[in-house]
């Protein structure tokens, strides 16, 4: 059984890269929904139907646990779908836990009280309907953590990214992360809520400054997913290769994740 990692196109390779560094024996089947990329500019009803089809075509490969490697649907679509869709024997697990989670240094299935947090002043930079979803700060109020969160909507980010112009992308970061200083002027710590970020994450932490300490998903989600298939085995599964699936077209799309990991991607379609 592998375990399946969905995002709407491209940023979820940097989840998935870091969960195959830390758990080298588990095969994952990723599915990029490229056909329907950038979900960021979505209306939340949109987002959630693709992501509940994304995961299904994942549990028709045998995948009955699946990542929301995807801020974005993560955002819109993953309560709801916990909550009235996902049938008791599959999971669907998102990204914002590891991270709120690693801000308060609390550890997944650690059902302790939420502790004295070190962080008071947060900076959330993520894509437009992530941010309008608010859904980082209703997990934060869900757990009870009292942290001040501003966030940044970071148009054009993803696009820059997915095109290949990591200069436009540079700038586009320095100028949202200048407009959050203007409205937080000492944040003690950044969160890259989107899953394309960590491919920018020196450039978020040149132009934050030395003492903001900047959070990145995929190490965060790794040691998450570990920590889990430690407690779940039966959800652990071996043997098989990590395979890729897209919705877009299989070639543009190995051309453009290859260019996006500097490595091969071979995409086949979904
Ligand atoms: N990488 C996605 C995220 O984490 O929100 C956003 C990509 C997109 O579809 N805009």
């Amino acid at each position: 059984m592998a375990v399946g990692v969905f995002d709407s196109g491209l940023g979820g390779l940097t989840v998935l890269r870091a969960l195959t560094n830390r758990l080298p024996d588990v095969p994952f089947v990723y599915l990029g929904d490229n056909a329907h990329t950038p979900y960021g500019v979505r209306d939340a009803e949109d987002i959630y139907t693709l992501t509940c089809a994304g995961v299904e075509r994942l549990w028709d490969e045998g995948c009955d646990l699946v990542i929301l490697a995807c801020n974005t649907a993560s955002a819109a679509a993953l309560r709801r779908m916990q909550e009235t869709w996902v049938p008791a024997d599959k999971r669907v697990l998102g990204v914002f836990v590891p991270l709120i989670e690693a801000l308060t240094e609390r550890q997944w299935g650690d059902n302790s009280p939420p502790r004295e947090v070190a962080v008071k002043h947060v900076a959330l930079f993520a894509t437009p309907a992530t941010v309008q979803s608010r859904a980082f700060q209703r997990e934060l109020a869900f757990r009870a953590i009292g942290v001040d969160v501003e966030a940044q909507p970071c148009a054009g980010v993803v696009d820059a990214i997915e095109q290949g112009d990591l200069i436009l992308a540079e700038a586009l970061v320095h100028s949202h992360v200048e407009a959050l200083l203007r409205r937080m002027p000492r944040p003690e710590a950044a969160v890259l809520g989107c899953t394309h970020y960590p491919l920018m994450e020196e450039a978020f932490a040149a132009a934050l400054g030395p003492q903001v300490a900047v959070f990145s998903q995929p190490n965060l989600v790794a040691a998450s997913l570990d920590d889990y298939l430690r407690r779940h085995p039966d959800m652990l599964g071996r043997g098989t290769e990590t395979r890729f699936l897209t919705t877009g077209d299989p070639v543009n799309v190995s051309r453009k994740a290859t260019q996006f990991l500097r490595r091969q991607v071979p995409f086949e379609p979904a």
